[in-house]
């Protein structure tokens, strides 16, 4: 998976990248970073990027010319690869793990990270062919969404994580939050850990931590739940005790 990232912050794009697992899996060249500066690609003799909006109204627009130029630059380094070009933005469709498994099958992903009130359209008209955000609220600018996207991508690259990494319970696979986790010592400022996962009875501990699971996305994500259910991804048993905990939760 090539990673090519069109920002004004590429310093702060590559220190977030070379640490841990993705800093591992770029040793491992199963991905690869090229971050570049828009702002190298001005021909502006002050190197501005930005100038104020058509029309009137707050903030700067960042210029089509650097952007566009810094993308033919890319076009030629890539030899005609074929490519997405994703503009992060607060405008666009929200990201989901299921556009996570779907980009994680490209080769290579272009990424534009814009700043101030946005970028000239016509350049975005010329470039892009998809328009992510990662949430609803504003940040200043795509760099942190960006780190978010290559974060979820490249750890569904084969290789990237190792056999244990990549067999831990899935958040999300199956709609359900992930059951709670404890380690050592048994006993900590006066907490137990739950008894059951000290029986060694796997099948009585796996039934406790669906039932958590459960309990939690009914709790914070009901709507996660509703889906687990409409896709009959609970069993029979489990039915049962989410009816139960419906039943309860009338009661008071
Ligand atoms: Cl992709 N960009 C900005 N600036 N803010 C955001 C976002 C993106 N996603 C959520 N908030």
């Amino acid at each position: 998976m090539n990673f090519h990232v069109m920002t004004l912050f590429p310093e702060m794009i590559e220190q977030g990248m070379a640490t841990s697992i993705l800093g591992r899996a770029m040793e491992k060249g199963l991905i690869s970073l090229n971050a570049v500066n828009i702002r190298d690609y001005t021909l502006d003799k002050h190197r501005r990027v930005d100038d104020y909006p058509y029309g009137g109204g707050a903030g700067m627009v960042m210029s089509a010319d650097p952007v566009v130029r810094c993308y033919r630059a890319l076009q030629e380094k890539m030899q005609g690869a074929k490519h997405r070009v994703i503009y992060l933005t607060p405008q666009g469709a929200t990201f989901t793990q299921t556009m996570a498994e779907e980009l994680a099958r490209e080769e290579e992903l272009v990424f534009l990270c814009g700043h101030y009130e946005g970028i000239d359209e016509r350049a975005l008209e010329m470039i892009v062919t998809d328009q992510v955000s990662i949430g609803d609220y504003v940040l200043t600018g795509g760099e942190l969404p960006v780190m978010v996207m290559m974060d979820a991508i490249s750890r569904l690259v084969p290789g990237v994580l190792n056999n244990q990494e990549s067999s831990e319970f899935e958040t999300f696979h199956d709609h359900l939050l992930e059951y709670p986790q404890y380690t050592r010592p048994e006993v900590y400022e006066g907490r137990r850990v739950p008894e059951v996962l000290l029986s060694g009875h796997h099948a009585r501990i796996e039934e406790w931590r669906r039932q958590q699971s459960i309990l939690r996305t009914k709790r914070v994500r009901p709507e996660l739940l509703e889906k687990a259910i409409e896709e009959k991804l609970l069993s029979k048993k489990e039915m049962k005790f989410y009816r139960e905990l419906l039943e309860e939760n009338e009661k008071e």
